[in-house]
């Protein structure tokens, strides 16, 4: 079984993980709806990505004997301003994200959970990719500049990072 102060910490990051997951999805119907099908299709993803976050920390709880709280979400809002904003919104989301796993393994250090800081190293990987990705997006969206004008390449270059990581979906999973 878990200690209760992890077991409290681990129910919270599965809140911010449906979190996670329900803002991109409210992101990808505003893009779907501004006729921005290639940020559509990477919110879209994204919010899959969450909800499997979300499944983990699920599965993981049920593993050592804790029974996870299924969280309930609040409305999410549906309105946005700009591409840039989402991404930078987007930005924020996954910094905080970061912050609360890097408080979870201090919590399970403190404990000396052993197998909680194991299970937590995939997080650690994965939010420095998440972070670094949108990092990259939003410098590219600064480059190309938000206008009527532009939006079409913004979109088109959504494309093709969507392509890029299928593509490297396919090589990870031969
Ligand atoms: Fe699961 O928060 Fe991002 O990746």
């Amino acid at each position: 079984m878990l200690n209760k102060e992890l077991e409290k910490a681990l129910n919270e990051q599965i809140l911010k993980e449906a979190e996670a997951s329900f803002s991109y999805l409210s992101m990808a119907v505003w893009c779907e709806f501004k006729g921005l099908e290639g940020s559509a299709r990477f919110f879209y993803r994204q919010s899959d990505e969450e909800k499997l976050h979300m499944m983990k920390l699920i599965g993981y709880m049920l593993e050592m004997d804790t029974k996870p709280i299924v969280p309930s979400i609040q409305v999410m809002t549906n309105d946005y301003t700009s591409v840039q904003s989402i991404f930078e919104k987007t930005l924020t989301q996954e910094q905080s994200v970061t912050q609360s796993i890097h408080n979870l393994i201090t919590l399970a250090n403190k404990d000396n959970d052993y197998a909680t800081q194991n299970f937590l190293q995939w997080y650690v990987s994965e939010q420095r990719e998440e972070e670094s990705m949108i990092r990259k997006i939003l410098d590219k969206i600064k480059l190309i500049g938000e206008g009527p004008m532009t939006l079409y390449y913004i979109d088109k270059e959504m494309e093709r990072i969507n392509q890029e990581i299928l593509s490297q979906e396919g090589e990870a999973a031969v």
